[in-house]
């Protein structure tokens, strides 16, 4: 147990409706008592209780607010922890900040709340990072997939797996310890098809793709060839005049981005140069911008004009993202349709028409990930570290190897499982987790 006690503001500074000053460690009761003066309650205060009265220092108003007491263990940090709720904007909850500093609390490192809650046992360090990816969340579906790693998703993922090696490893250390009593092929054979299959369940439940697109959001490429409406198009679905439409072919030169809340997930959006033969020099490398674009985005569109019969520049292009994620609109769908189009979804830059089944498709093709997935990076490094252990020890038994060979790889695996829930970081790696969390947190 820490024997100081921490202050910070925990929330953002700045104007708003109120701000959050918050205290936890052995003396925030008595800090508490010392700054707050509950009307019509004495001390010692109820714990689990809002009251209602002021805060002073030497005996001046600082404001009237209310505050809450939480007694270990239970709080967040499972230390007593003290909240007090001022009005908003900087001088309030620096006036009560400075109060609690002068009268000896200590400012509270960035995450060391957090790290309390971990280092009290209170989460593991996933659902410390959880947290963090909780309150940095760029949209909807990111904080979904924090919230689900705080609930401990992630963790009851890891300490499943975890227990099934555990088991593993004691069957392989009793071959090593009786070797007169488990015949060793035989324990081989039962053990390494179980290592597999817990590589097998490590490697799946990291879904790389869905957990960059949490974090930083969906690339989606309008494309096609020039006057098929590509700008109209993106205009409309950031409803903005971003790019500039002519009746002219070859309008667009450089690309155009914008983003967008879809469905609760960050969109980037480009519009490109239209894509076609020949052309002057800026708009030659206009084209190869699109193309490197169409190459690197999570999903390509591409635009054709609906109203006119394709011809081989759109062929051309089919063929193109034929092989990538991708979609065919067909624009202009408010005039008369020409003869002979490819599939594709109806729509219309002018009347919006068949935008929302636009936008459904785009949400649909970054998928959900499922509720065990890690979607943190560092999870998904360690977990595939583990898998590739499991897969050597698996590979190993197969070969004949000694079995105490394979217990050093299923050691590997069962540490780097460790080190996802925190059980093992160093205090290199706990350091810098922490230190990426805001003061407060
Ligand atoms: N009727 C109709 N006209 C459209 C629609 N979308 C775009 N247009 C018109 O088509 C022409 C070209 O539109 P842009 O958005 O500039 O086309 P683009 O694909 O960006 O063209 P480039 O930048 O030259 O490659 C403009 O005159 C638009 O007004 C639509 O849905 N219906
Ligand atoms: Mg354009």
């Amino acid at each position: 147990m820490e024997t100081t006690t921490i202050a910070a503001l925990a929330t953002a500074p700045g104007q708003g409706g109120i701000a959050v000053v918050r205290l936890s460690g052995p003396d925030a009761e008595g800090l508490l008592g010392q700054v707050f003066v509950p009307k019509g309650a004495a001390a010692p205060f109820e714990s689990h209780r809002m009251m209602y009265g002021h805060a002073v220092f030497q005996g001046r108003l600082i404001d009237e607010c209310l505050a809450v007491l939480m007694r270990a263990p239970r709080s967040y940090t499972r230390e007593d922890v003290a909240e007090i709720h001022t009005h908003g904007g900087d001088e309030a909850a620096n006036g009560v900040l400075n109060a609690l500093f002068a009268l000896g609390a200590v400012p509270a490192q960035p995450g060391e709340f957090t790290w309390r809650a971990f280092l009290n046992g209170r989460i593991d360090l996933s659902r410390a990072e959880a947290v963090m990816a909780l309150v940095s969340a760029s949209g909807r579906r990111a904080a979904d997939a924090a919230l689900r790693q705080l609930q401990g998703g992630a963790s009851a993922f890891v300490k499943d797996i975890r227990s099934a090696l555990v088991r593993l490893l004691a069957g392989v250390e009793a071959v090593i310890d009786y070797p007169e009593e488990v015949d060793e092929a035989e324990a081989a054979a039962d053990i390494a098809p179980k290592a597999e299959a817990l590589a097998g369940r490590l490697s799946a439940a990291c879904d790389e793709r869905a957990a960059r697109l949490l974090e930083e959001g969906m690339e989606v490429v309008l494309c096609g060839k020039p006057n098929v409406g590509k700008s109209s198009l993106l205009n409309r679905m950031l409803m903005d005049e971003r790019a500039i439409v002519t009746e002219e072919p070859g309008t667009t030169r450089d690309i155009v981005r914008g983003s967008v809340m879809m469905g609760g997930l960050r969109v980037h959006l480009s519009d490109t140069a239209g894509i076609r033969e020949g052309g002057g020099q800026v708009e030659k490398l206009g084209i190869e911008r699109a193309l490197n674009a169409v190459q690197s985005a999570d999903l390509a569109l591409l635009v054709i004009d609906g109203s006119r019969p394709i011809d081989d520049q759109d062929r051309a292009l089919m063929r193109m993202v034929q092989d990538r994620q991708h979609a065919v609109l067909l624009n202009k769908c408010d005039l008369p349709g020409a003869d002979g189009l490819p599939e594709g979804l109806p729509v219309s830059a002018r009347t919006g028409e068949g935008l929302p089944a636009v936008t459904d498709l785009i949400v649909r093709q970054a998928g959900h990930p499922g509720e065990t997935a890690l979607t943190l990076a560092r999870h998904m490094r360690l977990a595939r570290l583990a898998a590739d252990h499991l897969t050597a020890a698996a590979d190993a038994m197969r070969d004949g190897a000694p079995l105490d060979l394979c217990a050093i790889d299923l050691t590997a695996a069962l540490n780097a499982l460790d080190e996802i829930t925190g059980e093992r970081a160093g205090e290199d790696i706990l350091d810098s987790i922490f230190s990426t969390f805001c003061v407060g947190k």
